[in-house]
């Protein structure tokens, strides 16, 4: 369980450097202990599938996807999805965005399908971001997908039932912050540029926020039975360990199997959320590093810079050696359409894992207290996986390991043994992979690293 102090340095370095203003703000609220505890045995209950499921898919959907970066023919600076605060727009003319919002082409099941053929074992989507619009049928506001826009239907509903069939963990991201809610004020009102982040808590307001929040979760868990909900944005001014404390213990009320990320703050939460960067060599405890695929979480039609599929699988191994899990993103656009390049990558580490999956999937990270050469290790009981990703010119591979090896073979070809000699393994002359290859070690209990 990571402290206030380590959380918010984890999830607040987007740009630290040249966008000090909110990352200044939330780096000084005060530390407080953890205050949520449950046992050892129940957290491992719930943390079960999720500790096994290693790669998930996060989805970044709203009606930001409509101007995509681009406001009255100007780029807008910044993710996709911050464009209202970024671009100074007032809600007379974001929230209007609302009825331009028409994804005819939005296919819960074509979704669900790709995720599952890039192995993903959990989506994460926005049920509301940092705009406040809400992309579910909520009774609690009409800024949500069904009331406002011309498409009225439930995207969730549908990716919900669509997971189910395709065997993914359905979850929801919900925002804190809200740049809509009267119950939060902008850090510089304006009627014509107003800056929204970090916004306020309206004094006296913050009973009737999390009443707001606990009416949306409520419907989410009641309705939609998220494995997860992925909070985000709570660095807003006035929000307290008691809202957080309350937010939880309602969830768990509820349901007492959702997983809850750490971004309530205050301690409170299961799990670690570095954001776009992977902590070398993991960290203590659960985590999950989110990443976007190219430079932004919501659609921007510009941006054009995806990560290689190379880099995508080598990410993956690294957070899985490391001990956590990747949760990568997508930004479908204004039609509900996935973009291509997205898609092509998703299905290039779905495919290293049709055949590597087993170095990936219920493991735990590595047993070497050291960097390997040659590329990564994960575990299971009796075996080594090495993800090579440096193919070693001369074939011998060097394990810093004391353990008798029983086996050794390449995941890519089980039936055939490579010859070993005490901790060296002589690999054949080309690599099975291109990115990374798997050799598997069976060997005599528990690992001995050296
Ligand atoms: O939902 C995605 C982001 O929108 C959200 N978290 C991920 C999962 C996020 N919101 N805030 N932050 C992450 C950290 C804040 C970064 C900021 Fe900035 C730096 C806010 C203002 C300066 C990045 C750059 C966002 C706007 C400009």
């Amino acid at each position: 369980m990571l402290t206030l102090a380590s959380c918010t340095a984890q999830h607040c370095n987007l740009n630290p450097s040249t966008e000090s203003d909110a990352v200044g703000d939330r780096l000084s609220l005060p530390a407080v202990p953890m205050v949520i505890a449950p046992s050892t045995s129940e957290k491992d209950a719930k943390m079960a599938w999720w500790r096994q499921a290693k790669f998930g898919m996060f989805i970044h959907w709203g009606i930001y996807a409509v101007p995509g970066g681009e406001w009255k023919g100007k780029d807008v600076r910044g993710p996709g999805e911050w464009i209202q605060t970024r671009g100074r727009i007032p809600g007379d003319q974001y929230d209007p965005l609302a009825a331009q919002f028409d994804p005819v082409d939005f296919n819960a099941d074509q979704w669900a399908s790709i995720a599952q053929a890039a192995g993903v074992k959990y989506i994460v989507i926005t049920s509301k971001h940092h705009d406040g619009f809400c992309m579910f049928d909520t009774h609690a506001t009409n800024f949500n997908i069904v009331a406002a826009t011309p498409w009225h239907q439930d995207p969730l509903a549908q990716l919900d039932v669509a997971c189910r069939l395709h065997d993914i963990h359905f979850c929801t991201y919900y925002s804190i912050m809200d740049w809509h809610t009267p119950d939060q004020s902008p850090k510089i009102p304006s009627a014509t540029a107003p800056e929204f982040s970090p916004t306020n808590m309206v004094p006296g307001k913050n009973d009737a926020y999390v009443a707001y929040m606990k009416t949306e979760l409520g419907e989410l868990i009641t309705g939609y039975h998220p494995s997860l909900i992925w909070f985000d944005g709570g660095w807003v001014h006035g929000w307290t360990a008691a809202d957080a404390r309350s937010i939880y213990d309602y969830i768990h009320g509820l349901d007492p199997s959702i997983i809850v990320n750490n971004r309530l703050l205050y301690g409170v939460g299961d799990y670690g959320t570095p954001e776009q960067k992977i902590p070398n060599g993991g960290m203590k405890g659960d985590w999950e590093t989110c990443m976007t695929i190219n430079g932004t979480w919501g659609y921007m039609s510009r941006d054009k810079d995806f990560k290689s599929a190379s880099t995508l699988i080598t990410n993956l191994i690294k957070c899985v050696s490391g001990g956590g899990n990747y949760l990568l993103n997508v930004g479908p656009d204004a039609l509900g359409r996935i973009p291509e390049p997205e898609v092509e990558r998703l299905l290039a580490i779905g495919a290293w894992l049709k055949v590597n999956g087993d170095a990936i999937y219920g493991t735990t990270g590595s047993p070497f207290n050291q960097v390997l050469p040659f590329g990564y290790a994960t575990q299971k009981p009796g075996k080594i996986f090495l993800e090579v990703t440096q193919w070693p010119a001369n074939g011998i591979l060097h394990v810093p390991l004391g353990n008798t090896i029983e086996n050794a073979y390449l995941m890519a070809d089980p039936d055939n043994s490579l010859q070993t000699k005490g901790s060296t393994i002589y690999l054949p002359a080309k690599a099975p992979d291109p990115v990374a290859s798997v050799v598997v070690l069976q060997i005599d209990g528990a690992p001995k690293p050296l």
